[in-house]
This record gives C-alpha cells, sequence and structure tokens, in this order.
C-alpha cells in the first residue's frame, strides 16, 4: 500500500518537473471568429501541439468574454452538419490536433459584449492534469468556409 503511494507521489513530482521546463501544449495559429454584433456566441480555433511523449486532454475553458465556453465538435447527423458538446479533447503524445471551422472548437456562449475585429479575447484552458494554459486570441473573419489553417 505504502509502496503504491509512494509510487504515485513520485509520478506527481515527475510531471511538475516536466512541466516546469516545457509547456503542456503549445499554441498556434489560434483566433476567435468574429460574429455579427447581435450573435451570442462565437468559437475559437487554434492547433494544439503536445511535445510530450504520452497524451495531453483539454478538459475545460473558461473566457472573460463569455458566459460559458465548450468543448464542440461536428458530427454527420442525417446527412446534416450538427454541433457536439464533448468532455475532452486529446491531443495525441508529440502530436498535433487542429480546432478549425468544422472541426474541433472551442463555444464560446453567452458573448458579453460584442466582439470587435482585431480585439484580443481571453481565454483559459484546463487540461486533465489541472494545468492551465492562458490565451490571448484576435478575432478574425473566418475565410471560405472551412479552409485549412496553416
Ligand atoms: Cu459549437
Amino acid at each position: 500500500m505504502l509502496k503504491h503511494i509512494t509510487l504515485a507521489l513520485s509520478a506527481l513530482v515527475f510531471t511538475s518537473l516536466v512541466w516546469a521546463h516545457q509547456p503542456p501544449l503549445e499554441v498556434q495559429h489560434g483566433f476567435v471568429r468574429a460574429v455579427p454584433p447581435t450573435s451570442e456566441v462565437s468559437a475559437a480555433f487554434m492547433q494544439l501541439h503536445n511535445p510530450h511523449d504520452r497524451p495531453v486532454r483539454l478538459v475545460h475553458a473558461t473566457s472573460p468574454a463569455s458566459e460559458v465556453v465548450e468543448l464542440h465538435t461536428h458530427t454527420q447527423v442525417d446527412g446534416v452538419m450538427q454541433m457536439r458538446r464533448i468532455d475532452a479533447i486529446e491531443v495525441p503524445a508529440q502530436g498535433v490536433t487542429h480546432l478549425q471551422p468544422g472541426g474541433l472548437h472551442l463555444m464560446l456562449i453567452g458573448l458579453k459584449q460584442p466582439l470587435r475585429r482585431d480585439q484580443q479575447v481571453e481565454i483559459q484552458l484546463e487540461l486533465e492534469d489541472g494545468s492551465l494554459i492562458e490565451l490571448s486570441l484576435p478575432v478574425r473573419p473566418v475565410e471560405g468556409g472551412h479552409r485549412h489553417q496553416h
């Protein structure tokens, strides 16, 4: 029993040491979708890069710009694309997960103020291990619908 606890503790310490030297996820090309002033929702897109040797799971997000932020994906239901809330977005070990129009995204629900183009929106990501990532993303229009981000 005691041995198990010790093992768990050393795993925890190891994790913190790794995080101290490398961010849990690197976020690139992030932006929040520009929406009409009457819209009460928007979405945030980005690329999540995982430099570690094990998967990292994003489990929660918040923003001062909206009442709630949900993790969403798109699925085909009877030939129609629908958004669906999911519990986590996983980034594979040494891999990249794309949050992009038509796919995974962070849904900002209940915007407190209309978004202005080029305004910065603060978003906080929470990972499964409890670590937090602070983002500041610009508001930009989505060009050409489902265009791939590079
Ligand atoms: Cu959505």
